[in-house]
């Protein structure tokens, strides 16, 4: 089973994780200060009015990232947002499988997908990013998820684990070898972000109090127990030096 079948899996059945040792220590000691330079790119996932309140897919306190992502976002030279981006009928609707309500899941020819209410469609005010991101030097937005039959949560490769964004490619070509991860969700569309991220061969952070969690039958001690295994630093925005 791939990683992110893992994470989803886990998720919803509440499985203990198991795999290699953790190559990288985590949550134990404060970490050495870290300084962003112009190999690093600030990745700002999903921070979109549907997941903050008022949205379709509102996730609790969603909308305290944003302050603390404009804060250090000014520390970065690189800066890439994601946006979920559905058609309407989208796969990972609830409102498309008969029978079925949010938070339910289905199997699909990728593997088990969690069934949402429908959110962030393609054009409205709901899909829009949130007004009070302060990120004019942002370089490039990745929208996901706009294929109707597939989900996308990671930035870099969408579920079926064949199609690519494009962004790790991108990342490379623009000498990028580190990558902050910040937004919503911080069990999905973060995680997987991250996960991806490092399988590309990044040298990889997420800063947890840049973001918040759906938090659905114990996805997030998974998602953070994947992510330790893998190598991700977790880190919170006080470790990072913005001058
Ligand atoms: C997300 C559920 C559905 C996310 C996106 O951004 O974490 N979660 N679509
Ligand atoms: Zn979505």
């Amino acid at each position: 089973m791939n990683r992110r079948f893992f994470l989803q899996a886990v998720s919803i059945f509440g499985l203990t994780a198991s795999g290699p040792a953790a190559s990288v220590a985590f949550g134990q000691s404060a970490p050495a200060r870290v300084r962003p330079g112009p190999e690093s790119v600030l990745l700002v996932v999903d921070t979109q009015n549907c997941f903050t309140p008022g949205g379709t897919l509102a996730v609790k306190g969603g909308e305290q990232v944003v302050p603390v992502i404009n804060r250090i976002g000014k520390a970065f030279e690189n800066v890439v947002l994601t946006q979920d981006w559905h058609p309407r009928g989208h796969v990972s609707f609830a409102s498309s499988h008969r029978g079925k309500k949010p938070f339910d899941t289905v199997h699909l020819f990728y593997g088990t997908q969690v069934l949402w209410p429908d959110h962030c469609i393609q054009g409205t005010e709901d899909a829009g990013l949130r007004k009070d991101l302060d990120l004019p030097q942002a370089q490039l937005v990745i929208r996901k998820g706009y294929h109707k039959d597939v989900d996308s949560y990671s930035a870099f490769m969408e579920a079926d684990r064949h199609t690519s964004t494009g962004l790790g490619v991108y990342l490379k070509a623009h000498g990028i070898r580190r990558v902050f991860v910040t937004g919503l969700a911080t069990d999905f569309c973060v995680a997987n972000s991250a996960l991806d991220a490092r399988a590309e061969g990044f040298d990889v952070y997420v800063i947890e109090d840049a973001t918040r969690a759906v938090d659905l039958n114990g996805s997030l001690a998974q998602a953070w127990d994947a992510m330790s295994r893998a190598g991700v630093k977790r880190i919170r925005s006080d470790d990072l030096v913005l001058s």
